[in-house]
């Protein structure tokens, strides 16, 4: 443990490397993944967490380029983890400063840049990733920026990661019906309709202000109990990230969402949330290793699977034969509600 200790210690003082190395081990599901993750934790929970999600190509990236810049500039140290990304990482914005900065050296900003791929991840993304900015948080970074490509079940995962998500759309996005099919109108706690530069701004624009009206709407209707709390109006941005256009506005509509959670322990109990949803998955995971285990030993799986390949079984009533006649040789009641 000696060495993953000092690589820890490394990374908690802000080593780059060391904290690329601990992001690495745990992507790949490494043996002291757990240690690492129990030893960080103390030192987590700092940082401020942003998702950016949104269609293929919407300029996600482009975005954060630009985003991060601003973060620097302003002082902050910035973590980036780019899930699934398409296309890599230019660090345009910030290169392009850097070559200036190297005539004339003012400041040295504070950036760490990281892609994620599915293929390449063990044990889920989501909790990869998780993990990943957990570790940034750890490692000094101020502000964390998870970016991914919103087409089926990353945009639920980073709305669960994050505590400001930005739904990123283009006007060719197409209708509002495309919006709310994605699942991204219940996920987006500020819109940005990227490439204002190109028609069909005000179509996307009035799509996207009908549906929170609706929304309103359909919430007033609801009873009580079922509501959600309408207490935040969704800003919509107009960018051009390409051109530099409407981020200042964009990075002020952050802070803005920033002040609003810090109110009333909105933050609080958004990531108590997060939290209670993480542990429930968790356990899940823990309880189904524990009873395959269990449950398997002592029976001859491999015959279980050639009765149901020559079809004297079917999986489901194999499965619930074995579970029963486990649950009854160790008298476990398992409480139905
Ligand atoms: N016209 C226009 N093009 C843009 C704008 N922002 C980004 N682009 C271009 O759109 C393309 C995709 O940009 P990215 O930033 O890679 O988009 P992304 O959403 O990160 O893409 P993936 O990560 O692959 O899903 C690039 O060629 C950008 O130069 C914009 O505001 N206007
Ligand atoms: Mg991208």
């Amino acid at each position: 443990m000696a060495d993953i200790d000092k690589l820890i210690e490394a990374s908690l003082q802000g080593d780059k490397l060391s904290t690329a190395r601990l992001i690495s081990m745990v992507e790949r599901g490494d043996e002291h993944a757990p240690y690492i993750m129990e030893k960080i934790h103390p030192y987590s929970g700092n940082a401020y967490y942003i998702g950016v999600t949104g269609p293929p190509g919407a300029g996600k990236s482009t975005a954060v380029d630009r985003l991060v810049k601003l973060f620097c500039e302003n002082g902050y140290s910035v973590g980036v983890i780019a899930v699934d990304p398409s296309s890599p990482f230019t660090g345009g914005a910030l290169l392009g400063d850097r070559i200036r900065l190297t005539v004339k050296p003012k400041k040295k900003y504070d950036v760490f840049f990281r892609s994620m791929s599915a293929g390449k991840v063990m044990g889920g993304l989501a909790r990869t990733t998780k993990e990943a900015a957990r570790i940034l948080d750890a490692s000094g970074k101020q502000i964390i920026i998870i970016e991914t490509v919103g087409v089926g079940q990353s945009e639920l995962d980073i709305a669960q990661a994050t505590d400001t998500v930005l739904v990123m759309i283009v006007p060719e996005s197409g209708d509002s019906i495309q919006i709310m099919k994605a699942g991204l109108m219940e996920i987006a706690d500020i819109f940005v309709i990227n490439k204002a530069d190109r028609p069909g701004v005000e179509n996307i624009l009035r799509a996207i202000e009908g549906l929170l009206e609706r929304n309103i709407e359909v919430q007033q209707m609801l009873d009580e109990s079922l509501r959600k709390p309408m207490d935040w109006k969704h800003p919509i941005f107009l960018t051009s990230a390409a051109f530099n256009r409407g981020i200042i506005e964009l990075y002020q509509g952050i802070w803005g969402h920033h002040q609003h959670l810090q109110e009333n322990s909105r933050l609080e109990n958004r990531r108590k949330a997060q939290l209670k949803n993480e542990l429930k998955h968790r356990i899940e995971i823990e309880l189904s290793e524990v009873l395959w285990k269990n449950v398997v030993k002592g029976n001859n799986i491999e015959q279980l699977v050639t009765d149901i390949w020559q079809n004297s079984f079917d999986p489901q009533t194999a499965a619930r034969k074995l579970v029963s006649e486990w649950l009854k040789e160790h008298r476990v009641e398992i409480a139905t509600n």
